[in-house]
């Protein structure tokens, strides 16, 4: 079993894996620690990661980047309307209604799904971590912004599957970072000490997000998250572009907008300059520093999330609490911690790794989870980002009702069994309750119909038991219902009775014992989950997967073939007027000379976008030729050569 965390971000993606004996942030084949989140298509294949990144501005309508709040989202949502008109790369209404991205591919239009481009994400992600692990992986814990609704969440799951990935948790950013900051720490208060309570801030690219938690000796317990999903440190970027946009108006009565390459590279340069005036202001020209005072209006720092530490529910008074860890690449703006402070009225720590420590953290949870390895004992404890309510009601009885069954900060993961008196299969409605809070604009979670529930033998109604749950991932699901016998006496309504899973994580909830009630029998439920993606269709698209990673082999290989008739071509130039020199006559080094030309001329012309196999034999061809040619110069050189291997042996 591998142990895997991957944090994918908006922008950047870091993995960290477990490694002799400990958690380490591996490099790709950049030797970068962070892969950024872009996937480029071309004629021939796909790049991923930095490769792609590279192509943002030459092969900018298929270089898809920026798509991660786009699970889950149908077409004509806002966001992703909003956001349509800022992208380089098309998006595509899917006959669900779900977001596409249109790209040119193979030479074809293809429009794939939200899922399908995060599957390329994580499938480069894997191989990146298969890479430094030297073995398959598939277990892994994946990160995920807590502010991520049912819907949302789901979709990355698919993402997972079409990825081949068995994602054993989608852990929230917040929560891993926790995680990250707490396991280690050994002064930690013992368990019946007071906690202490820390602030989280992780600030990315595109949202900022708040959490607290307590902590004592071997566990951690997220108290209240909050957040803004739509402020990070692309609205920073944005506001320069803008501003910049607006000044070459003006000054040369030049629209950078009309001319999509000229924005990707403007975007680029102000995202440099905000770095630039994070580091020193002093160096910048003064436009800039008037700019900066503009920039400097309370949008940009929206204070609200903050709030959550002192609300009712937390209601930590700013000296109940220990420390605030800022992490997340926006937080390097000096001014963003600078509110921060002041508000806390505190200094800000930045002891853990700003770019690193979400996915030490979701390495640190995969850890735990495995059999595997060993790791000290933490137990997490996270919480619901919006309340849960469920409502249900039969197609003939009128006894419709709801119940908040879950409420802002719950404990999660977490499972509840609710009782309910039936004589007939009934429908139990799963949706957030207060959608003006939800940062997503469907507040539906899902449709659970219990199946096959009958009257007991005298007519009376059945007592039909039914467990919800919020799982690992914070997913929602009725997960099971069942009849059970009928005590005599009871009221005709709900009873709810919690029943905290804290050690039983993950395990199916049958296995929960119920000493009060007999089960009858085992209902069957019928789930008709909210959703806007394709369903069951995971075996397609990883095929489609798999399909597109052979066309990258061969692109790969059929490349590699090319390149190795131009090398050749130069290694022997080079060696022609170098070490073989004196072997080789004049006449014979002319016509070896001529031969390379030739080759060379053809690798430009002709030879230029050729089959694997045609690249091959025009290599067999050059040294073939080179050895008939120069025939007494191959066997001169090739005694030379194992003279030469000799002596250094
Ligand atoms: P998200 O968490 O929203 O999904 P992400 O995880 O990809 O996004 P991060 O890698 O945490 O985002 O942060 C990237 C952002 O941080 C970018 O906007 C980047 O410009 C900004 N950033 C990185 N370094 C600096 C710096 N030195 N000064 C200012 N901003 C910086
Ligand atoms: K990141
Ligand atoms: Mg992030």
């Amino acid at each position: 079993m591998s142990v895997v965390g991957i944090d994918v971000g908006f922008r950047n993606c870091y993995i960290a894996v477990a490694r002799s004996g400990g958690i380490e942030t591996i490099a790709n084949e950049y030797s970068d620690r962070c892969t950024p989140a872009c996937i480029s298509l071309a004629s021939k294949n796909r790049t991923i990661g930095n490769a792609a990144k590279s192509q943002i501005i030459t092969n900018f309508k298929n270089t898809v980047h920026g798509f991660k709040k786009f699970h889950g989202r149908a077409f004509d949502d806002q966001f992703v309307q909003g956001e349509k008109s800022k992208l380089p790369y098309s998006l595509h209404k899917l006959d669900n209604g779900s977001t596409g991205i249109k790209v040119r591919y193979l030479n074809e239009d293809k429009v794939f799904t939200i899922e399908q481009m995060t599957a390329m994400l994580l499938t480069k992600l894997k191989e990146t971590s298969e890479h430094a692990l030297k073995k398959p992986v598939v277990d892994c814990v994946i990160s995920v912004p807590s502010f991520f609704t049912d819907v949302e969440r789901r979709s990355l799951m698919d993402a997972t599957q079409i990825a081949g990935l068995n994602c054993l948790r989608l852990i929230n950013d917040t929560t891993a970072v926790a995680l990250a900051y707490g396991i280690y720490k050994q002064d930690l208060p013992n368990p019946e000490e007071k906690p202490r309570n820390v602030v989280f801030v992780d600030i990315g690219h595109s949202s900022y997000q708040v959490s607290v938690a307590s902590f004592n000796k071997g566990k951690l317990k997220v108290l209240a998250t909050a957040f803004d999903p739509y402020l990070g440190g692309r609205n920073f970027d944005e506001m320069l572009v803008e501003y910049f946009c607006e000044d070459f108006k003006n000054r040369f009565k030049l629209n950078v907008k009309d001319n999509p390459r000229a924005l990707l590279r403007l975007y680029q340069e102000c995202e440099k300059l905000k770095k630039l005036m994070s580091a020193n202001s002093s160096d910048l020209p003064l436009n800039i520093e008037c700019f900066m005072n503009d920039i400097d209006s309370p949008q940009m720092y929206n204070l609200n999330p903050l709030l959550i530490c002192i609300r009712p529910g937390t209601e930590l008074s700013r000296d109940e609490i220990y420390a605030i860890e800022v992490v997340g690449g926006a937080t390097r703006i000096p001014a963003t911690k600078e509110r921060i402070s002041k508000f806390f009225g505190k200094d800000i720590s930045t002891t853990l790794n700003a770019d690193e420590a979400v996915a030490r953290g979701c390495a640190l949870q995969c850890a735990i989870l495995s059999p595997a390895f060993k790791v000290r004992e933490f137990s997490i404890t996270d919480a619901v980002p919006f309340p849960i309510t469920l409502r249900w009601n039969s197609p003939t009885d009128e006894s419709v009702g709801e119940c908040e069954v879950y409420s802002k900060n719950h404990a999660a993961p977490f499972s509840k069994a609710i009782t309910f008196h039936k004589k007939e299969p009934f429908d139990l409605e799963a949706f957030y309750s207060s959608p003006h809070e939800l940062p997503y604009p469907d507040s539906r979670i899902g449709r659970f119909t219990i199946q096959n529930v009958m009257p007991q033998p005298d007519g009376g109604s059945s007592k039909v038991k039914v467990k919800v749950r919020v799982n690992m991932h914070g997913i929602f699901s009725v997960s099971s219902a069942s009849l059970i016998e009928k005590q005599k006496g009871e009221a005709e309504d709900v009873q709810m009775d919690t029943e905290p899973t804290v050690q039983n994580e993950g395990r199916p909830e049958e296995q929960v014992g119920d000493a009060d009630c007999k089960v009858q029998f085992t209902l069957t439920i019928y789930a008709n989950k909210f959703s806007h993606a394709f369903v069951n269709i995971y075996s397609l698209h990883s095929l489609l997967q798999k399909k597109m990673i052979i066309q990258d082999k061969l692109e790969k290989e059929r490349n590699d073939a090319k390149n190795a008739v131009e090398e050749y071509v130069y290694d022997l130039r080079d060696k022609l007027c170098g070490i073989y020199e004196r072997y080789v006559t004049e006449d014979e080094s002319n016509r070896l000379t001529i031969m390379l030309e030739d080759t060379e001329n053809w690798l430009y012309e002709e030879g230029e976008d050729q089959e694997k196999e045609i690249y091959q034999d025009k290599l067999s061809e050059l040294k073939v030729g080179a050895l008939v040619f120069g025939s007494c110069m191959s066997i001169t050189v090739v005694t030379f050569c194992s003279i030469y291997t000799l002596s250094y042996i």
